[in-house]
């Protein structure tokens, strides 16, 4: 079991791929994680996948949430996916938020996105996503 199985916070990394400044909804969401008792690292603006990555392992989290309103979506999803492969951490709870139309979800959910959030998703409902999802890694680790 690793590290971050056994303890009982809850450790997420909202994270900005690409080149635009559309951060509203990526602070939100920080802020309201954090105000529910979550442990929440903000990259900032414009990281790369491989920043997002090495993030990721360096803070040992246990949700990667992107938050992505550009459209570069599908070019952006599947390379931060790869890092965090290559870099071990295959299995984190990666959620995506942002404009992201309803025909390209399934194709997220097959790159291993376990969540995504549009326009108006009450930050209350992300955080008991959240909650859930890594209640029940947590139980498979465990069993
Ligand atoms: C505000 C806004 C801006 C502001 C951004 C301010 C800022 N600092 O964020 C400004 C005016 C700067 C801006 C600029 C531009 N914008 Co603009 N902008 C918007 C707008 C109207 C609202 C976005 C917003 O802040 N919403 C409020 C927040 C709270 O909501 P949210 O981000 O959606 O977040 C929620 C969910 O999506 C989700 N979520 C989001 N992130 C995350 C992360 C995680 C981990 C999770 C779990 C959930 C989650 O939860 C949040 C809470 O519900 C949208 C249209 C829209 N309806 O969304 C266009 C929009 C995103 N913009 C757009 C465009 C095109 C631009 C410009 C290119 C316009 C131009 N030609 O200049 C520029 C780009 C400038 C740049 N360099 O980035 C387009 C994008 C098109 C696309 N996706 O195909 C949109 C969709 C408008 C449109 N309909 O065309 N914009």
């Amino acid at each position: 079991m690793t590290v971050a199985e056994q303890r009982e916070s809850i450790r997420v990394l909202v994270a900005k791929p690409g080149l635009d400044g559309h951060d509203r909804g990526a602070k939100v969401v920080a802020r309201a994680l954090r105000d529910a008792g979550m442990e929440v690292i903000y990259t900032g603006i414009r990281q790369t996948p491989q920043m997002i990555a090495a993030a990721a392992v360096q803070e040992d989290v246990d949700v990667v949430g992107l938050s992505i309103l550009s459209g570069a979506h599908m070019e952006l999803v599947p390379p931060v996916m790869e890092m965090l492969k290559q870099q071990g951490m295959d299995d984190v709870i990666v959620l995506l938020g942002g404009i992201i139309p309803e025909e390209d979800r399934p194709l997220l959910r097959g790159m291993g996105v376990t969540g995504v959030f549009g326009p108006g998703t009450s930050t209350a409902d992300i955080e008991k996503f959240i909650r859930e999802a890594v209640r029940e890694k947590r139980q498979k680790a465990l069993a």
